[in-house]
């Protein structure tokens, strides 16, 4: 499928499904936004292996090389999950890994599960960026294994908000951890996707007012 063409099948299948949803919600920042984007309803297998397939496309043409996806706790896990198996499915062999949100003190102990990433080139994968505090949460958790690299970041969607500046949160992250963060979907392509299929004034008007304060110029 056509980047184009997923972007999409895969906004108004998120529509369909309730994983999109318009509203009034307060998000994690405290900003009360017309949106919000669940990835924890992204539960149907077809989606999700199309998912799979957009960040496994994402990552091949973006980020030149890496051993380890980390999936952040807890709607990153599945992501990270499922791309390893779509990568492995286009001839690309890579390990994935994730966090516990809670500390385990018995058994195999610790937080993180899965492929070691101490001295490993690691890729972030995970489901919203807004103002950019749950990846510089995850990056934390990946700074503590000795040698472990940094070289990207993969979002399955951009919100396109400011961070803690003016600046966009993606520019942000950039600029301060020196690697690329790539979007596989953006607010742009909710409000143009809003905007051929038509019937959503309403909606369309509250997006544009919250992008007018907490957005960036597209
Ligand atoms: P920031 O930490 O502000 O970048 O917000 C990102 C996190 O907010 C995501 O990891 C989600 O847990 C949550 N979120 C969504 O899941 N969907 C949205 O549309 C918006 C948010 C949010 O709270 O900003």
């Amino acid at each position: 499928m056509a980047a184009t063409d997923f972007k999409t099948h895969f906004i108004e299948a998120a529509i369909a499904s309730g994983v999109l949803l318009f509203g009034e919600f307060t998000l994690k920042s405290g900003r009360k936004s017309p949106y919000f984007f669940n990835a924890g309803l992204l539960y149907d297998g077809k989606l999700l292996s199309a998912t799979a397939d957009a960040f496994a496309g994402t990552l091949q043409s973006s980020i030149p090389a890496f051993d380890v996806l980390f999936g952040p706790a807890y709607k990153g896990i599945p992501l990270a999950a499922v791309t390893a198996v779509a990568l492995a499915n286009k001839g690309t062999d890579v390990v994935y890994t994730y966090n516990r949100k809670e500390k385990k003190d018995h058994g195999e102990g610790g937080t993180l599960v899965g492929a070691p990433m101490a001295n490993k080139r690691v890729v972030i994968i995970d489901d919203v960026m807004t103002a950019g505090t749950a990846i510089r949460e995850s990056i934390a958790i990946l700074r503590e294994q000795p040698g472990a690299q940094l070289v990207g970041i993969v979002q399955l969607l951009d919100r396109q908000e400011r961070g803690k500046g003016a600046t966009s949160t993606i520019q942000e992250v950039e600029a301060e951890f020196k690697v690329p963060v790539v979007p596989i979907v953006s607010l742009a392509d909710i409000i143009d996707y809003l905007r051929v299929k038509g019937g959503y004034e309403t909606e369309l008007k509250k997006i544009e007012e919250y992008r007018a304060e907490y957005g960036i110029t597209v």
